[in-house]
């Protein structure tokens, strides 16, 4: 396991829906100051060199944080901007050949993937992934159309898989305590922390309460 994700607790974004005007370089450093343990850009709407830029930016941050940032989706902007690893999601995952796949990820330090049923998450252990995330836990207006999961299916896979897994989707300060009795210790959070009225201070919290877990 790479060894930033083995202690990391907290996951959050700079996803390019929630800027609403902000610069990303300063949404980084309050997430940073607030303890996120891996970063990872998401940019749905962005072209392809958009998204290298806003990599970049973010990297430029985060490195003296010595936290690793994760591009979502485009392996290619990813590689590009020099990013710690890559997200995918299970489409974009089983788009690449099996056989490419050693090849085409030779770069990323940092594999990570969606999974969405107790299946997925095994298979997606099996295949190498180094994280999955699992969700969304609830439903979610970041992802929307996507069925919640709910936290009986984080009970299964903290019983089952051994690689580290984030609960995703919905997760605020007021259901955390749910999550993590479930058996999560690790989540990832949009909105509860993109949306809040301090960035930072929302980041502290969630740390706060995560690493109250043994
Ligand atoms: N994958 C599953 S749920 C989700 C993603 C990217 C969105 C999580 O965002 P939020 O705002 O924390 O619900
Ligand atoms: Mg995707």
């Amino acid at each position: 396991m790479p060894s930033a994700l083995a202690s990391a607790r907290l996951y959050g974004f700079i996803d390019t829906g929630y800027l609403h005007g902000r610069s990303p370089a300063d949404l980084a450093r309050q997430l940073l100051d607030g303890g996120v343990d891996v970063l990872q850009v998401r940019a749905k709407e962005l072209s392809h060199s958009q998204r290298v830029d806003l990599a970049m930016q973010v990297l430029g941050v985060a490195v003296r944080y010595h936290v690793p940032v994760i591009v979502n989706d485009d392996l290619e902007a990813a590689v590009t901007a020099g990013a710690d690893g890559i997200h995918l999601g299970q489409e974009d995952w089983a788009a690449i050949p099996e056989k490419e796949r050693g090849d085409r990820l030779a770069n990323m330090r940092i594999v990570g993937i969606s999974t969405h049923s107790l299946q997925q998450a095994l298979q997606a252990e099996r295949a190498g992934a180094d994280y999955i995330g699992v969700g969304p836990v609830y439903a979610t207006g970041t992802k929307p159309g996507r069925p919640a999961v709910g936290v009986e299916l984080i009970r299964q896979v903290a019983g089952r898989v051994t690689v580290p897994f984030f609960a995703i989707g919905g997760i605020t300060l007021e259901n955390l305590d749910e999550v993590l009795a479930a058996g999560a210790t690790r989540v990832a959070v949009v909105s509860a922390l993109l949306m809040a009225p301090d960035v930072r201070q929302a980041a502290a919290q969630f740390q706060q309460r995560l690493c109250r877990q043994v």
